[in-house]
């Protein structure tokens, strides 16, 4: 479809750091009344996913429009970006648009050794801070760069501006949501961590990280108000991966990469409405692209999900959008040889299914280096002292080491506690949904799927190396006894 007579909108484009969670979902341990906002006056998305569920390489396909095995070293995290992939805020740059973003952008990781000489994301906007009275931790005032951003706007140019909070990212001041006022009564563990009183106590707290995240949306929806533009702009709320808990961030089940997904726009989006249509985060720069009138670009493989968005229904608005693919290479160092945990995924209407290709190596780093791609939290610290004292339950679930393929009926088993991939009764359906995902894959010349997997874990690694393969063997070698 093409933008009809509608001015090209400005856009505001706000992702959190780690967040499963917005109220207007229906979780209730938290609130989040800007995003629920946003969601009612526009479309609230229920199968929207992320390609890779950790920072930089999602991000990475966000501004690209491409899925994470066609970036290159961008596909791995704290790797370097190159610039030879085209990234939205430089396109609607070059056609007039004011860019610029706050917080965190894409990352972490090295922009310039690829050979951007700014975040991609966008000029940076940084430097006001905030007293909190909930934590006493200063905060990052991003409403109030948000605000600088607009004044420093060139008259008549329309705006895209990238809010990327830090928050929920660990680390949390302990107790925080207790003191906040918060009770552990009120809430529930999913089933894959313990129902103990330090997690319900730890997803407090990450509760009022989301809701700080969320607070500063509504200040920018406030400001938009008051200068009249928020109808003319484009707002889309989401997270970059799922929340920093053992089994989700960086792991490869439902709730690691279905994100919180709500879109605004005054004049071009029909108000209350549910779609269930499946997007990518690789659909989201076209999908800018086209709300300013440009043409696709030839470098994003992702496709604009605009006519969804303005089409005023709700439902499964567009037949084809019925699927997913999710991936991962190498996150952070750890394992032994520091060599990735790779895996490819597919999400049809029902099914998750889950191909490991290494099943010997483990998935969230090794008990020799530390479980170094799970976040240190008070969760995971139970976790390993459960796992001492000889209960593997929450262990086996979250670190253990799993088998080659694993299926899900995620539709229905969205915390994916039973896997059927060795009932018979779903051989078929494995074979299927196995034979599927591999055509894709081929199709969007991912080197895994060609025969060239080994390409993934000789990209770079940018970030602090001190819990390397390496670094532990040097602290761990002794001398020969001789
Ligand atoms: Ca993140």
């Amino acid at each position: 479809m093409n933008n009809g007579d509608r001015p090209r909108p400005n856009i505001l484009f706000a992702i959190a750091d780690d967040a499963s969670h917005m109220s207007a979902y229906g979780h209730d341990f938290l609130h989040t009344p800007h995003f629920d906002r946003v969601a009612a006056e526009g479309a609230l998305f229920t199968h929207v996913y992320t390609t890779n569920p950790k920072c930089a390489p999602s991000r990475a396909s966000i501004l690209t429009g491409r899925h994470t095995w066609q970036l290159e070293e961008a596909s791995c995290h704290f790797g370097i970006f190159p610039a030879k992939f085209a990234v939205y805020p430089d396109i609607l740059e070059a056609a007039g648009y004011h860019v610029g973003h706050t917080g965190k952008g894409w990352g972490p990781g090295d922009y310039e050794a690829g050979g951007f000489d700014r975040n991609p994301a966008g000029p940076a906007y940084h430097g006001a801070q905030l007293d909190p009275p909930t934590t006493g931790i200063s905060k990052k005032d991003y409403a109030a760069n948000f605000e600088r951003f607009l004044d420093e706007r060139p008259a008549d140019a329309p705006f895209c501006f990238w809010y990327g909070a830090h928050e929920p990212h660990r680390a949390y001041e302990q107790g925080s949501g207790e003191r906040a006022g918060r009770r552990t009564a009120d809430i529930t563990p999913p089933a894959y961590l313990p129902d103990e009183e330090i997690v319900r106590s730890d997803l407090l707290d990450y509760a009022v990280e989301v809701e700080w995240f969320d607070e500063q949306l509504g200040r920018m929806l406030a400001k938009l108000e008051e200068t009249g533009e928020l109808d003319d702009t484009l707002v889309v709320v989401t997270s970059d991966n799922g929340m920093p808990f053992p089994r989700v961030k960086g792991q490869m089940y439902e709730q690691d990469f279905n994100m919180p997904f709500a879109a605004r726009w005054g004049r071009g989006v029909e108000g209350g409405r549910v779609v269930t249509d499946f997007v990518s985060f690789r659909d989201i720069g076209p999908t800018f692209l086209e709300a300013a009138g440009l043409a696709p670009h030839e470098g994003m493989t992702g496709s604009s999900f605009l006519g969804v968005l303005t089409s005023g229904e709700e439902g499964r608005v567009d037949a084809s959008r019925g699927h997913v693919l999710m991936g991962r290479e190498r996150h952070d160092l750890g394992r032994e040889g520091d060599l990735g945990y790779p895996v490819r995924v597919i999400r049809t209407d029902e099914w998750l299914y889950v191909r490991n290709y290494e099943p010997d190596r483990w998935p969230a780093g090794n008990p020799e280096t530390g479980f170094t791609n799970m976040d240190s939290s008070p969760t995971r610290t139970l976790i390993l002292e459960q796992h001492d004292a000889g209960e593997d339950t929450y262990f086996d679930l979250a670190m253990g080491k799993r088998p080659a393929e694993e299926l899900y009926r995620a539709e229905h088993d969205p915390e994916c506690m039973h896997n059927l991939a060795a009932n018979p009764e779903y051989a078929d359906t494995k074979a299927e949904l196995r034979t599927r995902m591999e055509a894709e894959l081929v199709e969007q010349a991912d080197p895994r799927q060609l025969g060239d997997a080994a390409v993934f874990d000789t990209y770079e690694y940018v970030g602090d190396s001190s819990h390397s393969w390496a670094a532990y063997v040097a602290r761990t070698w002794k001398r020969p006894n001789y």
